[in-house]
């Protein structure tokens, strides 16, 4: 059995964009797995992996730490569903996975920071004042994520427009199915979701009604998660 490490936040959340990635690439080649919860300040959870962030998983003798190589490991050691059909399919799940953490989420992230703060699990919360403070800084999460607000809004639609237009054509990023590229990026929304009661996109956005496809794959597993 597979296990994968998650991180945690108050009353059981699981908002890990990059953890999303692994749950979808794992629901994808119809494999199962079991979650292990790790807080912020859980780390020796996962010090096995010599790793300081999740997705880690632990499948038999190997040991894998990184959504990417989660995901490259899984299409190594089970043949069956390929996540990537050929070398052009993970060329592109690459670049959009790329895309993800370099534009969409860093784009997200001022404007969800203050409540993903306040569902920190409370003895994580000293931590993630430390870390993402210095990285903003400023502490006063709720005070910086009303004024990023103002812009940020409309800033992380403007973000999206490379999948808006393709999810004009077709449902998926990938076509008529969904794949990695799609996963990457609905792992952004569920982190936001999970995170977050902000409404971030308008209803006639394809890009919405994506979304609602997404959080429908497998059984709505997106869905049932606890949201913000
Ligand atoms: N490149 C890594 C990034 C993983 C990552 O940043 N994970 C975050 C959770 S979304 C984490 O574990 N953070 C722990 C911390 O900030 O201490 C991946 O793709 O797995």
């Amino acid at each position: 059995m597979i296990t994968l490490y998650d991180l945690v936040l108050q009353d059981d959340r699981r908002p890990s964009p990059y953890c999303w990635r692994a749950k979808f690439a794992l629901k994808h080649k119809g494999l199962s797995w079991r979650d292990e919860p790790v807080g912020f300040t859980e780390k020796q959870k996962i010090a096995f992996a010599q790793s300081q962030t999740v997705p880690v998983i632990h499948d038999g003798a190997n040991v894998v730490k990184d959504s990417w190589a989660i995901a490259r490991h899984l299409d190594g050691a089970y043949a069956e569903k390929p996540l990537f059909k050929s070398e052009m399919a993970l060329s592109y799940a690459h670049f959009i996975a790329g895309w993800v953490d370099t534009a969409v989420q860093p784009s997200l992230f001022p404007i969800v920071v203050g409540d993903l703060y306040e569902r920190v699990r409370p003895v994580d919360q000293p931590y993630f004042q430390e870390s993402r403070g210095k990285r903003l800084g400023t502490t006063d999460f709720a005070s910086f994520q009303a004024t990023a607000r103002d812009k940020g809004v409309t800033a992380f639609r403007a973000v999206l427009e490379p999948a808006r237009r393709v999810l004009k054509e077709q449902p998926f990023l990938c076509g008529e199915h969904p794949a990695y590229p799609d996963y990457a990026l609905a792992g952004a929304f569920l982190w936001a979701r999970i995170g977050s009661p902000l409404t971030l996109l308008e209803a006639d956005d394809p890009v919405h009604a994506w979304r609602e496809r997404m959080l429908d794959l497998f059984d709505g597993m997106g869905r049932k998660a606890k949201t913000a």
